[in-house]
């Protein structure tokens, strides 16, 4: 079995506490690796490593760190096959989606080692003669990166791969149940030629090591992707030190199909968006709203499609639906399952735990679709599985309400053959991002990711803002008129 330590100023180290814990594979319990249990003082060395490395960093051209990045990507690109497959092994999703995650790091870094050769400032006039204005964008220091086991490869290379090529130094922290996708990466980094000291990585406990890296007072910017409570925690304890803050939380991403849809687009849409990487998305299609005309159709197309969809080993290819990750993660799902019921909510296909002799070792649900009211806790809550909440609407206006009514605003989508429509509901859909006849889920890498409402604090990831989550502005006035010129006063 793979032993790995703390990865700080380049090297593998042991953690302050001499524990470890293991990452497992949900599908059948096999235990991957081990890694160090980091502490406060782990996360305090990775920082004052970071922080050493950061003027060197700084002055290292953009493009040439771009270069590294692109190298890293390259890496990835000839080992994807590999890697995909540890996706899947070490977070339970199906193999193609293991090599979409590595797919979306490549495409991401691939993006952002552009940016190397823009990080684009303003020219702008002055309104004294003999004077030039423009604005720099310059790195905010040492950063903390904070990701999610869903994406084990995407969301920490769009962090990692911002943070870097605006010239900043990190300290990492993976998710407990993903360190080995992480520990892969950080070689790949290491071997594509970053510099000691610039990504350092600590593995621990959240309380432990999370919480360290948003209390120490020289990491000057958090980027946090997970749940609420946590993000909420985080911008609480950050803002007392005027940390900049990157949060990205989760969503209750609706569907909806009008009368006038696509229903084969439309139900295939809700089947990849609703049960793709067993509903573990932030952009996991939660809540399919549909018109009442089409209401039976869908349901019956539907409920055919989902009972057919095969759930076991997410290496075989034939497999649709994985294990969820965890059994924390069974354990809400299920218990969700149970408040559904309670509730009024009707079980249309699902509900179960699987059982017997392929599914034993792991944590497999079955793809369950609930007959819901707008309003109930399974139409509201952040479910993070393979629970569907349908619910039946007489018309747009009544769709575009339930869709918005949610705390989150992640993603969104619609199905209509009516243009009008779908450009007012581009307009009117509470959410970062929305859909025009194509599921909540596939975000591209150059457009910005994030959302509204509790999904986050207004900032967004990927994209060219990207690069606004990691840069401080900095305004400089030249005069070379040879004189004192006094703005304002004349
Ligand atoms: C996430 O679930 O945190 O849009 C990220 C998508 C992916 C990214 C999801 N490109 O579904």
């Amino acid at each position: 079995m793979e032993k790995y330590g703390l990865y700080i100023n380049g090297e593998w180290v042991k953690s302050s506490s001499g524990r470890t814990f293991e990452t497992k594979n949900p599908a059948n319990g096999e235990t991957l690796a081990s890694f160090a249990e980091g502490t406060r003082e782990d996360v305090f060395k990775a920082a004052e490593a970071a922080g050493k490395a950061f003027p060197n960093w700084k002055q290292f051209p953009a493009p040439k760190r771009g270069e590294i990045l692109l190298k890293a990507a390259a890496i990835m690109r000839a080992r994807k096959e590999e890697l995909g497959a540890l996706v899947t092994k070490e977070m339970g999703k199906v193999i193609a989606e293991g090599k979409g995650d590595v797919q979306e790091a490549i495409d991401f870094l691939e993006y952002i080692a552009g940016e190397g050769r823009r990080l684009l400032g303003e020219t702008t006039p002055s309104e004294l003669p003999g004077k030039l204005c423009l604005t720099l964008k310059q790195p905010i220091g040492v950063v903390g990166c904070i990701t999610p086991w869903n994406f084990p490869m995407a969301v920490p290379c769009w962090k990692l791969g911002a943070a870097l090529i605006c010239g900043n130094t990190i300290v990492y922290k993976p998710a407990t149940l993903t360190p080995l996708c992480a520990a892969k990466l950080i070689e790949i980094l290491e071997q594509a030629g970053l510099p000691a000291g610039v990504l350092n990585m600590v593995t621990g406990p959240a309380e432990v090591v999370g919480e360290a890296i948003v209390q120490h007072p020289g990491i000057r910017a958090i980027s946090f992707t997970g749940s609420v409570a946590t993000g909420k925690d985080i911008y609480s304890k950050a803002s007392r030190m005027l940390k900049r803050v990157g949060l990205e939380l989760g969503g209750r991403n609706p569907q909806i199909v009008m009368e006038d849809a696509n229903m084969d687009l439309a139900i295939e849409g809700v089947l990849f968006g609703a049960f793709g990487t067993a509903g573990q998305r932030c952009t996991a299609t939660s809540r399919l709203i549909i018109h009442e005309k089409v209401y039976d159709e869908v349901m019956e197309r539907l409920l055919r499609r989902t009972k057919a969809l095969k759930v076991g080993d997410p290496l075989d290819p034939k497999v649709d639906v994985g294990p969820v990750a965890s059994r924390e993660q069974e354990d809400k799902v299920l218990k969700y399952i149970q408040i559904g019921m309670e509730e009024g909510g009707k079980i249309l296909c699902g509900g179960k735990k699987l059982k017997g002799n392929l599914y034993e070792k792991g944590f497999f649900i079955e793809p369950t679709i609930f007959e819901a009211k707008h309003g109930m806790r399974i139409t509201k809550e952040e479910i993070f599985g393979p629970v569907l909440a349908v619910i039946k609407v007489r018309e747009y206006g009544e769709a575009v309400k339930a869709a918005n009514d949610v705390e989150y605003g992640l993603s969104s989508s619609i199905y209509t053959g009516n243009v009008n429509l779908a450009f007012r509901a581009i307009q009117d859909l509470e959410a970062g991002v929305t859909y025009i006849n194509a599921p909540t889920i596939g975000a591209e890498v150059h457009l910005p990711f994030g959302g509204v409402k509790n999904t986050g604090n207004g900032t967004r990831e990927a994209g060219t803002e990207a690069i606004h989550e990691f840069t401080e502005i900095k305004s400089v006035f030249v005069d070379f008129s040879g004189r004192l010129q006094k703005a304002q006063i004349t």
